[in-house]
């Protein structure tokens, strides 16, 4: 039997669009947006699984999937033991520490025995470990930027892109704890066979890449 990759993406977010596009842009066709929850390539050993995102490190770890794409941000807080294949250059965000605006600030410290609202609790807690801040997170899984207008916490640590929401809501970027964007993930030991493929995959990505830049 011929070997096919199995490549787990985003169903719909903020990777789904540039994910297609960058298979699109290495010749790889399949169907996309169509609801479906999985596709065969018409040109490429390849067939493709949507996911949500938090699951995809799961789905590659477990051999469901082959590869992923996720964020690095995601890949990092799951803890899924699941190999970074290549920095993938767009959905590119941070994790950012803020808190309401007219709240003074002087340093990382100044969150000793505070209440942080986050769905990132173990990128948080073990940067605050690092910082020697003793915390209590708070793990919501949305809307972490209203956490502290409703009484729930002194600060909030999210994801930030243009900083609009986070402004929106009154809030100050005071700390950026990491810095993320779209990543390949692979399965630790892949197959001869597969791995010969992503191989090929690779040599396409990076060169979408060099013509870009
Ligand atoms: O449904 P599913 O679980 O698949 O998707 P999701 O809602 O969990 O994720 P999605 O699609 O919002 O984000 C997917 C990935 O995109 C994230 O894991 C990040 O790696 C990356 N990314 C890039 C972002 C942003 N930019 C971003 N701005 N993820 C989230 N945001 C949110 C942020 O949480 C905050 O609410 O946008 C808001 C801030 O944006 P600004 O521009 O106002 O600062
Ligand atoms: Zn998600």
């Amino acid at each position: 039997m011929s070997s096919v990759l199995r490549i787990a993406l985003q169903k719909s977010g903020r990777l789904s669009e540039d994910s297609y596009q960058l298979f699109k842009e290495c010749g790889i066709r399949f169907d996309y947006g169509t609801g479906k929850l999985k596709s065969v390539s018409s040109n490429f050993p390849a067939e493709f699984l949507f996911l949500r995102d938090d699951d995809i490190p799961g789905y590659v770890e477990d051999g469901v999937a082959d590869l992923g794409i996720v964020g690095e941000n995601v890949a990092v807080e799951t803890g899924r033991p699941v190999t970074t294949v290549h920095k993938l250059g767009f959905s590119k965000c941070r994790l950012s520490i803020a808190i309401p605006r007219g709240t003074e600030w002087s340093g990382i410290q100044d969150l000793h025995g505070k209440n942080i609202a986050t769905s990132y609790p173990n990128l948080l807690g073990n940067y605050l470990a690092g910082e020697g801040v003793q915390a209590e997170i708070h793990e919501i899984s949305g809307s972490v930027e209203i956490a502290p207008s409703i009484g729930l916490a002194e600060a909030v640590c999210d994801i930030v892109s243009s900083g609009s929401t986070l402004l929106s809501n009154g809030l100050k970027e005071v700390e950026t704890i990491f810095r993320s964007e779209a990543i390949l993930i692979a399965r630790p030991e892949l197959a001869a066979d597969k791995q010969a493929l992503l191989d090929k995959l690779l040599f396409r990505i990076k060169s979408v890449q060099a013509a870009k830049n």
